[in-house]
């Protein structure tokens, strides 16, 4: 892999063409989950999400019921099913709580499904308008891996809290924000030797470019492997690493998440703050667990890194790691897998300059989810 000047080299691969689907960044991710007002209770608790709308059986909703919850420019909505049979019900069978949607806010929804279908997206809705008092949203959809969507959301004509169909819900409850600012990137997870037809649909059905490599070389530890590329939109603003498991001498933790999500899809959602520890200081308080990291890492990282703002001590008490490439340097941290099946997982990461994604991070990291992997008896 190269750590060339990665936003420089955006620049170099955009400026040819003009983006025909030009992102204005992400508007909101929707998991579908067995229970979404106990999960709404967590990411406000735990993470410090505001709920800030709501969709249910009180504003007519008889299906489904959604919680939208919002931190800085973070909007998760929850949705869970009312009704016995359904396609929530379905995937939630199939996959256990999951993202189901990637929304992407566009300025023209109608353009941005003309030009991702004709460039062969497969159609998951085509541009439909809803309204009510606060304006209109246009939104469309397109399929990506596994049973994953991506929606495209134009809200430039809408002042309301969420959606038209959502009514502001502020519950007396006041969430403590945890210092997370927005989606840095989503990475997601496909079968073997997908990975490749994965980069080239973002590539030619929206226009990204591939940002960096790992292979199996890159990555692999003494047991297991994966194969990974990153790509990005015009702007830098939507980065979508995509995974695939590779041969190693154990079971690759992407094949763990494939047979666990009975297929492709969303792994880890990286948080970015502007003070890693304070927030993983506070996320930690609340409980949410982290990766451990042996303290042998911080023997040597600063040989690696050189020299940082933050004292050390705190980010080996936490197990915050350390990377660096040639523009600067990023703190990362990674939680355990935040639901019972070992899929989906979060990573707060905070950049120092650097715009790569901890590539000197990997050995450390995979030797950390392969502890994880023996606990659960999943690495053979
Ligand atoms: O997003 C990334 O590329 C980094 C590293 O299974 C990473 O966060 C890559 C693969 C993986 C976990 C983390
Ligand atoms: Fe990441």
């Amino acid at each position: 892999m190269s750590t060339d000047n990665t936003s420089l080299k955006l620049e170099k691969k955009f400026q040819a063409a003009e983006d025909f689907l030009p992102l204005l960044g992400t508007d909101f991710v929707e998991l579908y989950v067995g229970n979404a007002k106990q999960a709404a209770y967590y990411y406000q608790q735990a993470w410090g999400f505001q709920p800030v709308a709501y969709s249910g059986l009180e504003t007519g909703r008889k299906d489904s019921v959604s919680y939208v919850l919002q931190q800085d420019k973070i909007r998760l909505v929850l949705t869970s099913p009312l009704q016995p049979e359904g396609p929530i019900n379905a995937h939630i069978n199939k996959h256990g709580d999951g993202v189901k949607v990637v929304a992407l806010w566009v300025d023209d929804a109608r353009k941005s499904y003309e030009e991702t279908t004709s460039r062969g997206a497969k159609s998951y809705v085509e541009p439909y308008v809803m309204e009510d008092d606060n304006g209109s949203v246009v939104i469309s959809g397109i399929h990506t891996y596994g049973e994953t969507v991506h929606l495209f959301v134009e809200r430039k004509n809408y002042n309301g809290p969420f959606l038209p169909g959502y009514r502001a819900y502020a519950p007396n409850f006041k969430a403590v924000p945890t210092g997370l600012k927005f989606i840095d990137h989503m990475v997601g997870n496909v079968g073997w030797n997908e990975m490749n037809k994965w980069c080239e649909f973002y590539a030619k059905v929206m226009g990204f470019a591939q940002l960096v490599s790992f292979d199996d070389k890159d990555i692999s530890t003494d047991y297991t492997a994966l194969m990974s590329k990153v790509m990005s939109n015009g702007n830098g603003r939507i980065k979508f690493p995509i995974n695939e498991p590779a041969e190693g001498k154990k079971k690759s933790q992407i094949e763990e998440y494939i047979d666990f999500y009975n297929g492709a899809g969303v792994q880890h959602i990286a948080l970015a703050t502007d003070n890693i520890i304070a927030t993983v200081t506070a996320l930690r308080d609340r409980g949410v667990e982290f990766l451990y990291v042996p303290e042998a890492y911080y023997d040597t990282v600063l040989d690696r890194v050189g020299e940082i703002d933050e004292d050390l001590a705190p980010l080996k008490e936490l197990g915050v790691l350390i990377d660096r490439d040639d523009e600067g340097y990023l703190l990362q941290i990674f939680t355990k897998p935040v639901l019972d099946r070992p899929t989906m997982f979060f990573e707060i990461i905070q950049r120092k300059g650097a715009q790569s994604f901890g590539k000197g991070n990997f050995k450390a990291l995979f030797e950390a989810i392969e502890r994880e992997q023996d606990l659960r008896g999943t690495l053979s």
